[in-house]
């Protein structure tokens, strides 16, 4: 598997989270993509430095302001108080119902609630150049993918991207790079894309960007968000809007559900996937849905990654696969290398 690397997804390393009311250990670290690379390089895949530049693409899938503001965050943040640079920016108010978010306050805090959909992505000194290194690589494995160099390709980054919408952060994200690689393969000439996310979170910021466009086939297998974060999205019944009428599919299945509904949603998921007459598949690769999740209820264990890179190998599409969550550290490593060697061997099984 061709591995589009970003090397500085170092630079975002937030220290905690809040969670149930006690600031922990933030769950989304640097260490969960190094131990994949290392993998990566154990088993011998080429391990490639993104080579692109997404700013324009990152336009497309994002608002003006939100770059604009995420750019510079940081630097607002300091300009605040000098002692802030030892401290995480963390969004404390929200634009609910009733609230209005056409008007951006010039108030830092302000913004920062604004552009963010929780408390659970704090802005730090790197962040901006972390993020921006994770939409490069998935541009570029997009390109890769395009191009024929390889029939699939593994943007490793992090933080995750699929809670980002157009102009808004959380749950550990801030720029969406499944979006990204879609928007990509589209500039590069495919028709129809199917962006399949199999995070154990729905990707709501991914829906929400492609909700009212039909180029791009969303697909979300997930905690049902009756119980499961995000809770505001993800439902059955949202099945897009506008232009984009039916190019929305969520498959919610209840926290706790067996191997086999799970497998039985990806199977759901690919024959939508087939009968779109798809050009080109991203997948939102979240490793979550492992049984060892400690923010997650699915069962999913080391074999059964395999076997879902073997089922998407078979819808027979160019693919570019973008890792997204997974917190079992220690297990993350195989089951991802998992997924995309089923891939591999699936595929060079079929030529
Ligand atoms: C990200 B991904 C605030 C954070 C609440 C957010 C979970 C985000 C999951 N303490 N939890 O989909 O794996
Ligand atoms: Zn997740």
């Amino acid at each position: 598997m061709l591995t589009f690397y970003n090397l500085i997804h170092t630079q975002h390393a937030a220290r905690f989270e809040i969670f149930r009311g006690d600031k922990v250990p933030a769950f989304e670290k640097p260490e969960r993509a190094n131990g994949v690379a290392d993998r990566l390089l154990l088993r011998r895949h080429v391990l490639r430095t993104p080579d692109a530049d997404a700013r324009a693409v990152m336009h497309q899938v994002h608002t003006p302001r939100y770059l604009r503001f995420l750019q510079t965050a940081w630097q607002q943040w300091v300009a605040l108080d000098p002692s802030n640079a030892e401290r995480e920016a963390f969004p404390s108010v929200w634009p609910v119902r009733s609230l209005r978010s056409d008007i951006e306050p010039t108030n830092f805090t302000g913004k920062l609630g604004l552009y963010s959909m929780d408390n659970g992505a704090p802005v730090l000194v790197g962040t901006w150049d972390a993020v921006k290194g994770g939409a490069d690589a998935a541009h570029s494995a997009a390109l890769a993918v395009s191009r024929g160099d390889s029939k699939a390709a593994f943007c490793l980054s992090r933080p995750p991207g699929h809670h980002a919408g157009a102009d808004f952060m959380g749950g550990y994200c801030f720029i969406n790079n499944a979006a990204v690689a879609a928007q990509t393969l589209l500039n590069q000439g495919a028709q129809r894309v199917a962006l399949l996310d199999v995070d154990y979170h729905h990707g709501n910021g991914t829906q929400s960007i492609f909700y009212e466009r039909a180029d791009v086939l969303f697909i979300s297998i997930h905690g049902d968000p009756r119980t499961e974060y995000p809770f505001y999205l993800g439902h059955a019944d949202e099945t897009g809007e506008g232009a984009g009428l039916g190019f929305n599919l969520n498959l919610p299945l209840p926290a706790g559900s067996s191997v086999a509904a799970w497998f039985g949603a990806l199977e759901a998921a690919c024959t939508r996937i087939a009968v779109h007459q798809t050009d080109a598949l991203v997948v939102s690769l979240g490793l979550d849905t492992f049984a060892g999740d400690p923010i997650s209820s699915f069962a999913l264990l080391a074999d059964d990654f395999t076997r879902l890179g073997q089922r998407l190998a078979a819808l027979g599409l160019p693919t570019v696969f973008v890792f997204e969550g997974g917190y079992a550290t220690a297990e993350l490593a195989v089951n991802t290398v998992n997924v995309l060697e089923g891939f591999d061997m699936a595929v060079s099984v079929s030529v």
